[in-house]
C-alpha cells in the first residue's frame, strides 16, 4: 500500500486542516510542500490540482482536491478515532460549523490578512469584514454554549465531547484571529476552546514558524505595493 501524500503550503489554512486530521488519526503520510510562488501552475501539479490550489491528497493514483472532500475521505477510510458525531443533530451542528467557517468566516478574514500583513485596505470595507467576523464568532459562541439545549453546556467541542472535523476547520481560522487584531476576549467559550485546540500536539506540530510568517509579510508587502501606489 502506498503512503498518502499531502501537497501543501505551511501557511495555507486549508492545508493545515488536512495536516491536523492526518496527525490526529495517526495516518502515515508524506508532506509535499509547494511555495505557491508560481510552482502551482507547473503542468505536473496542474495535472493533479485542476484549480492550482493546495491542499491535494494523493492516495496512490487517486487525487482529491477541496479540503472538505479530503476530510470526508479520511473520515470514511480511517474511521478511528471518529472525528464526526453520529447523532443527527450533532452531525448537523458539526456541518454547520464547517460550512460557516468556510463560507462566512474565511472570506471575511482574507482582507484582514491582507491588511495585517500587507498593510493595505479600504477602512470602510475592512470594518464591514470585522462585523462579519464578529457575527460568526457570536454564532459559534452560541453553539458552543447552552443556548440550544442544556446538555451543550458541558461539551467542550462543537456537537461533541471530543474534537471533530468542525473544530479543526473552524479552529484553524479562529485561532488566527488574535494575530489579525481580532480579540476573543468577548467570547469566553471560544477563547477556552481555542486554548484547548492550541494545546494539542497536532496543532503545535503544524503551527507556522515565526520565520515563515515573517517571510510571508515581506511577500505580502511586495504584492500590495502596486495597489497602495
Ligand atoms: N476551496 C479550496 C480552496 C483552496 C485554496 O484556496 N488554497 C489556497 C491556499 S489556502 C491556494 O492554493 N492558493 C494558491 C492558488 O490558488 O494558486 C479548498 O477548500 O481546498
Amino acid at each position: 500500500m502506498s503512503v498518502l501524500k499531502l501537497y501543501h503550503n505551511p501557511l495555507s489554512t486549508n492545508s493545515r486542516r488536512v495536516w491536523i486530521v492526518l496527525l490526529e488519526k495517526e495516518i502515515e503520510f508524506e508532506l509535499v510542500p509547494l511555495k505557491l510562488n508560481g510552482d502551482q501552475f507547473q503542468p505536473d501539479f496542474l495535472a493533479i490540482s485542476f484549480f492550482h490550489h493546495v491542499p491535494v491528497l494523493a492516495d496512490a493514483d487517486f487525487h482529491i482536491i477541496e479540503t472538505l472532500a479530503i476530510l470526508d475521505y479520511l473520515e470514511a477510510k480511517y474511521p478511528a478515532p471518529a472525528l464526526l458525531p453520529e447523532d443527527a443533530r450533532d452531525l448537523a451542528i458539526a456541518r454547520m460549523v464547517q460550512m460557516v467557517a468556510v463560507n462566512e468566516l474565511s472570506p471575511a478574514m482574507s482582507p484582514l490578512v491582507r491588511q495585517t500583513f500587507g498593510g493595505a485596505g479600504d477602512p470602510e470595507k475592512l470594518e464591514k469584514r470585522r462585523l462579519q467576523v464578529a457575527a460568526v464568532l457570536r454564532f459559534f459562541e452560541g453553539l458552543l454554549g447552552d443556548s440550544l439545549r442544556d446538555s451543550f453546556a458541558s461539551r467542550p467541542f462543537f456537537g461533541s465531547s471530543a474534537m471533530t472535523l468542525a473544530d479543526v476547520v473552524a479552529g484553524v481560522s479562529v485561532t488566527w484571529l488574535p494575530e489579525l487584531g481580532v480579540s476573543l476576549d468577548d467570547y469566553p467559550k471560544l477563547q477556552a476552546w481555542s486554548e484547548r485546540l492550541n494545546s494539542r500536539l497536532s496543532w503545535q506540530q503544524t503551527q507556522a514558524s515565526p520565520e515563515l510568517v515573517e517571510a510571508f509579510k515581506v511577500q505580502m508587502k511586495q504584492l500590495m505595493k502596486p495597489q497602495q501606489g
